[in-house]
């Protein structure tokens, strides 16, 4: 499984990749300073020039960028580079106010299907595969980047894109597919609808999962891995750094190897903005070292994970972040305990007869914020006797009380009644404001 695609980056001593990094990163402060006034008056404001930044510790002197910037920008604000000499334009998905807003030199989509082809090859694809992209072809990053990288592999690739369940099995039985790339919920819900129609996963050539877009835990990875028989690695990112391409399994799947050569990763407290010390968890802060169209400065990802720059076994020396299971921004906070909604996840699956799919609701009783977690069953739990059903209850209540520090109300639900997405997951609704 082991291969690397670019061994000479991937695999670069750290004293290497720092001198890189630095480099890069000079050049990329002198690029946006003298290209994009956002950044020229904002460090101007500071009094600070990109020749006061003389080393890679320097950086923390150079303000943060964050989301609300994109907007404020929006569309082109944040560009370095003439819309002539951008060749794609992609946005995030968030449509209800301003999208962020991203765009791509040829130069930039050359780095990123590099950037994917090391995503692919880590997760186990070879030039001899067919991969089956089931991340919608649109303004988001997702599919443009994988096929990108996959086809730079020399796979074969299939661009499925989102919807019509069972077409995505006719395929993936008609044209063997055997790597299978989009968000890890979509792809379970492959597996409950193939078991419907007569689909059987042992006759499909299905052996590697490229997944991500979306948190999911361990326990999902484990149960997605039994229903298809195929190895599923973690890919992650987002499109203001550049989409899929930021950072990837290996085959060890003991954390997220970035792609440093091309992004530089700090991790702060999102209460200081401060460093956290190598591990802790914080949040991702990247800072981009060869984009030409839109550089991003310290943007702040709202992702939280811990970096470790141990070695791998796989022989990369990439930092690795963890699986990023929580945003700064989908906590919430319940009766003054904070909740992740991953931890409600991790217990779920840990619990035997528990169906993958689930939804947290929040909502207000007078003047008390309830929770209710609903999960789906199997039908035949609901042909038990009552007192069965409630003790069953009772105990998924208990396992979440005791993880999570609040006893949130389980209702157990028939399959198929959480709602689907082709897309990301919607994992908590909150009717609280209303
Ligand atoms: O989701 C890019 C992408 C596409 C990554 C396909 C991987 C595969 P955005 O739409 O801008 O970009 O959303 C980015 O999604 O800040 C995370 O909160 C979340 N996210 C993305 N990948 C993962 C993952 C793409 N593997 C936001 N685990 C990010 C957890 C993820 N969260």
């Amino acid at each position: 499984m082991n291969e690397i695609w670019n061994p000479e980056y991937e695999t670069m001593s750290r004293d290497e990749l720092r001198e890189l990094q630095f480099k890069r990163l000079q050049m990329t402060l002198r690029w946006v300073y003298e290209n994009v006034p956002f950044h020229r008056e904002r460090w101007a404001n500071l009094k600070l020039k990109p020749g006061d930044i003389r080393s890679l510790d320097d950086l923390h002197k150079v303000p943060f960028t964050v989301k609300a910037d994109f907007k404020a920008a929006y569309p082109y604000g944040l560009f370095a580079l003439p819309l002539e000499k951008v060749v794609r334009v992609h946005a995030s998905s968030g449509m209800m106010s301003n999208p962020t807003v991203m765009g791509y030199s040829r130069g930039d989509l050359s780095t990123w299907s590099e950037l994917c082809a090391r995503v692919a090859v880590a997760g186990g694809a070879r030039y001899h595969d067919v991969a089956q992209i089931a991340f919608e072809y649109g303004l988001t990053t997702g599919a443009f980047g994988m096929h990108a990288g996959l086809e730079r592999v020399g796979v074969t690739v299939i661009p499925a894109s989102t919807g019509n369940t069972i077409r995505q099995l006719q395929i993936m039985r008609d044209f063997e597919t055997t790597v299978l790339v989009g968000t890890p919920s979509y792809v379970m819900h492959l597996t409950d609808v193939a078991l419907e129609s007569g689909y059987d996963f042992k006759d499909l050539k299905l052996r590697v999962g490229l997944l991500g877009s979306e948190p999911w835990t361990n326990q999902l990875r484990t149960r997605l891995e039994e229903r298809t028989g195929m190895s599923a690695c973690d890919i992650y990112g987002l499109s203001e750094v550049i989409g899929p391409g930021v950072s990837f399994e290996c085959w060890n799947k003991d954390g997220l190897h970035i792609n440093e050569d091309h992004l530089l990763v700090e991790v702060i407290d999102p209460e200081t903005g401060e460093p956290v010390p190598e591990g802790k968890e914080g949040e991702l802060v990247f800072t981009s070292l060869t984009k030409e169209a839109v550089p991003v400065i310290r943007y702040r990802s709202g992702d939280l994970a811990g970096v470790s720059y141990r070695p791998c076994v796989c022989g990369r020396t990439l930092a690795r972040h963890s699986k990023v299971y929580a945003r700064t921004d989908d906590m919430f906070v319940i009766r003054g305990v904070n909740v992740y909604p991953a931890s409600i996840e991790a217990v779920l699956l840990d619990i035997e007869k528990a169906e993958p799919h689930y939804q947290v609701i929040l909502y207000r009783e007078g003047s008390l914020d309830q929770i209710e977690v609903q999960m789906e069953v199997a039908p035949s739990f609901f042909s038990d006797a009552v007192r069965k059903l409630q003790s069953f209850q009772q105990h998924v209540e208990e396992r979440l009380r005791q993880e999570l520090g609040i006893r949130p109300r389980v209702r157990l639900v028939e399959p198929k009644t959480i709602p689907r997405s082709s897309g990301v997951a919607r994992r908590v609704v909150d009717n609280r404001g209303v």
